[in-house]
């Protein structure tokens, strides 16, 4: 079946017929292409096109898709049964792999995607300081739990009000625009005996990557700790993509808690929440703060997961990034040769050219590009079998499998691009 028939099915199963919204293309005045198979640095859509990509669902396939080692561990995994609903081996390994890489998640809980972790972080949050109120940053997409639909980036930025989230609940939580370390100073110079905790993206990924200000990071964690607060670090996107140790190790800063997803899966659904010891030990059954769930350590889930962890150790991270800024500065010089207002916001393997006439440090400013430009730009790429993410306010990732040789067809592609 092509992507058209099954879009078309999908349409009267589904709604948009999508399991997430963004994947209907409406941001880029598209259709979905349905993908049949991935492997390395491609994709191959039902009608067997090939496409380089880079979305990698989302950031997590960092070896790029199907790595051998990953898919052996999955196989030995599923030879030993799905899921147990019990302590098995797998999750005790790759918790241990974690800590090894991120030192301040002293003790952690897996869970099943980014979106429980972040809602689990909150609750602890909550229960550890007794308080309710939450700052988040506008445009920061922390999954759609009821408390970070406020101002959310991502496709939630385009919900407005978020039906369904109840009033009572988003009241606490206190928004304040990315990099504005004022307001978030005024928050708890006026109610820092209410605030349990700050969550940030310690590089934003859900409004195109925008990047911390020098002393961004810094000053949060000085008032969280000033005034008793929790810094949360919610690295679904950037752990283990900034560097081995995520954001925190390369911006020097250490959270009280950090959040995690897919990566840590191998593209499996996982999540995870971590920190303190003596924050964690609030988790019921050594606490009170409850939470559970039958696929929470999944054993294949952690097999690739570990897999992962253990490849990604021995990949070269300053020779992706500097391969990745090569290709980000070409794409963003044949834009402007074009006569195109661009600008680029990159880190490690991630970044994001924004056609916006001044450069991109919060949302206001991510929401004011062109988004008719970007959809332009996508399909032109797609039909030449580069596969970008269907919105301008998402980011762009590579891998370690990722040649030169296709990040010249990449920009060969854009060269013949059209406005
Ligand atoms: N939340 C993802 C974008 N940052 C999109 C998830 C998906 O559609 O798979």
């Amino acid at each position: 079946m092509d992507s058209k028939t099954l879009y078309a099915k999908a349409q009267t199963l589904m709604p948009g017929g999508v399991n997430s919204p963004l994947r209907a293309c409406r941001y880029v005045n598209s259709e979905p292409v349905f993908i049949d198979r991935a492997e390395g640095a491609y994709l191959w859509d039902v009608e067997g096109r090939k496409y380089i990509d880079y979305v990698l669902s989302w950031g997590p396939m960092l070896l790029g898709h199907c790595d051998p080692s990953v898919a052996e561990a999955v196989y030995m995994a599923v030879n030993k049964g799905t899921s147990y609903g019990a302590p098995c081996y797998g999750e005790v390994a790759l918790a241990e792999e974690i800590q090894k890489l991120i030192p301040s998640m002293e003790m952690m809980r897996m869970v099943s995607s980014g979106t429980e972790a972040t809602m689990s972080a909150l609750r602890l949050a909550r229960g550890y300081t007794g308080r309710d109120k939450v700052v988040k940053f506008i445009g920061n997409y922390h999954g759609h739990n009821d408390a970070f639909l406020a101002a959310a980036g991502s496709a939630a930025a385009a919900v407005p009000g978020t039906p369904g989230v109840p009033e009572d609940i988003v009241r606490h939580t206190l928004l304040a625009h990315y990099n504005d370390l004022d307001k978030v100073r005024e928050y708890f110079e006026t109610r820092g005996g209410e605030i349990a905790c700050v969550i940030v993206e310690p590089a934003a990924g859900n409004m195109g990557l925008v990047l911390p200000r020098d002393g961004f990071l810094q000053g949060l964690r000085d008032l969280c700790t000033e005034y008793g607060a929790l810094l949360i670090f919610d690295e679904v996107i950037t752990g283990f993509r900034l560097s081995p140790g995520g954001a925190q190790q390369r911006y020097g800063i250490t959270p009280d808690l950090t959040t995690l997803g897919k990566i840590i899966g191998g593209g499996f659904p996982v999540g995870c929440y971590g920190g303190k010891r003596e924050i964690m030990e609030h988790m019921a059954p050594c606490g009170g703060v409850f939470q559970a769930g039958t696929l929470s350590g999944n054993p294949v889930a952690m097999a690739a997961g570990l897999a992962t962890l253990k490849g990604l150790q021995q990949c070269d991270y300053d020779a992706l990034e500097a391969r990745t800024r090569g290709l980000a500065e070409g794409l963003t010089e044949i834009l402007r040769s074009k006569g195109q207002s661009v600008h680029l916001n990159q880190i490690a393997s991630a970044f994001t050219i924004y056609f916006s006439d001044v450069p991109v440090t919060n949302m206001t400013e991510s929401s004011a590009c062109d988004a008719d430009k970007y959809a332009a730009f996508w399909q032109q790429m797609m039909a030449q079998g580069i596969y970008l993410a269907p919105a301008g306010f998402e980011c762009a990732f590579t891998s370690f499998v990722h040649t030169d040789e296709d990040f010249e067809k990449t920009l060969e592609a854009a060269s013949k691009v059209q406005f």
